[in-house]
């Protein structure tokens, strides 16, 4: 029996325990019920109890060492490459959670919303697909005017037609004809025109309007409402300029221009040497719109204005290309990435 015991320890001493299928074999060879470390102690029972002192010892420590060899082929395994992947070691580093961001223009609409919503503002919606009347002629668009020219979309359906709105107006004229004044709110959304698409123009961008109807509401209301705005938006130090311009749905109309962030003034590339740079048109509501949506003229004034949220953005950030708000490339959207 002393022969056998040191065969079977020179066989676990060379026994390679390195793959999952090995250390299964080294078990059912050795430890297992029918291995050969089992079937020792049932011929030990054999022995006189004077041998037994002895190969008692002996063949416990053969037990011992099978075990441990077991034990430690077990754990290289779960800790190796080839072995069990899903070993969970609380020693590496976290993997970082990949957090996205809001896009470039969301967050300056929000940042719109939010300036105007202190102001008394709320914000309404309504269709993209949208009918002549709302989208034209009750914003005083006269058939064949030119100024329909200008807003060229794209028609979903002809006569009646259907179209995509060119403005958020629409917004402004459904809101009228359901809710008499005093109204004060902006109309963030998408509208579209039949433009080719270059830096400068898209065929669709985002607006936000705003409309301010109720007895006794003036040019000075209009005026220092924007200026509000442009230096929240902008930075206290901001100036505004108004321009005389035309659309037909405001008379009179102004176009809304701040000093120029880049060069405060001095003339640079952006405000192409003049100091100043367009943000806005605005004006007050045209009283044939307000008769369109059954609001007397006599009683009731207001002021509205518009702005594209891709140029506020680009003036903003420095964009210089339109189509990169489109495009999605991850590089230029991780750039406006906020801190939360
Ligand atoms: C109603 C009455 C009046 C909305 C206005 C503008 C002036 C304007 C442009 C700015 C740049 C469009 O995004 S842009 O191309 N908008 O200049 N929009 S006043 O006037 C309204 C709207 C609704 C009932």
């Amino acid at each position: 029996m002393r022969e056998k015991i040191e065969r079977i320890r020179q066989e676990i001493d060379a026994f390679a325990n390195d793959t999952r299928e090995a250390v299964e074999r080294f078990r059912l060879t050795f430890l297992a019920r029918s291995g050969s470390i089992p079937a020792l102690f049932e011929e030990f029972k054999a022995v006189s109890a004077d041998e037994k002192k002895v190969l008692g010892k002996v063949l416990n420590e053969l037990k011992n060492l099978a075990e441990t060899r077991l034990r430690e082929a077990t754990a290289r395994l779960e800790t190796s490459a080839t072995g069990a992947q899903s070993a969970l070691d609380l020693t590496l580093p976290v993997i970082p959670n990949e957090v996205g961001n809001l896009h470039p223009l969301n967050q300056t609409r929000y940042r719109i919303i939010e300036i105007f919503e202190r102001l008394g503002f709320n914000v309404s919606d309504g269709p993209e697909v949208e009918d002549d009347w709302h989208n034209f002629s009750a914003l005083n668009f006269p058939p064949n005017h030119p100024a329909r020219e200008m807003q060229d979309t794209f028609f979903v359906e002809r006569n009646p037609d259907m179209l995509l709105r060119t403005h958020t107006s629409n917004v402004q004229i459904r809101l009228l004809e359901k809710q008499k004044p005093p109204v004060r709110s902006i109309m963030p959304g998408r509208v579209y025109r039949n433009e080719a698409i270059s830096a400068r123009a898209h065929c669709f961008f985002h607006q936000v309007e705003g409309l301010y109807v109720d007895r006794n509401v003036g040019f000075a209301d209009l005026k220092q409402t924007l200026y509000h705005f442009a230096k929240e938006m902008f930075g206290a130090d901001t100036k505004i300029r108004l321009r005389p311009s035309f659309f037909p749905f405001t008379e009179p109309s102004a176009e809304i221009d701040i000093s120029c962030l880049i060069c405060k003034g001095k003339g640079c590339n952006v405000c192409k040497y003049s100091g100043w740079v367009e943000i806005a048109g605005s004006g007050m509501v045209h009283p044939n719109v307000l008769r369109n949506v059954g609001v007397d003229p006599e009683e009731f004034t207001g002021f509205a204005f518009g702005m594209g949220i891709e140029r506020i953005t680009m003036l903003r950030y420095g964009i210089n290309d339109l189509r990169l708000f489109s495009e999605n490339d991850i590089r230029f959207l991780r750039q406006f990435q906020t801190v939360i």
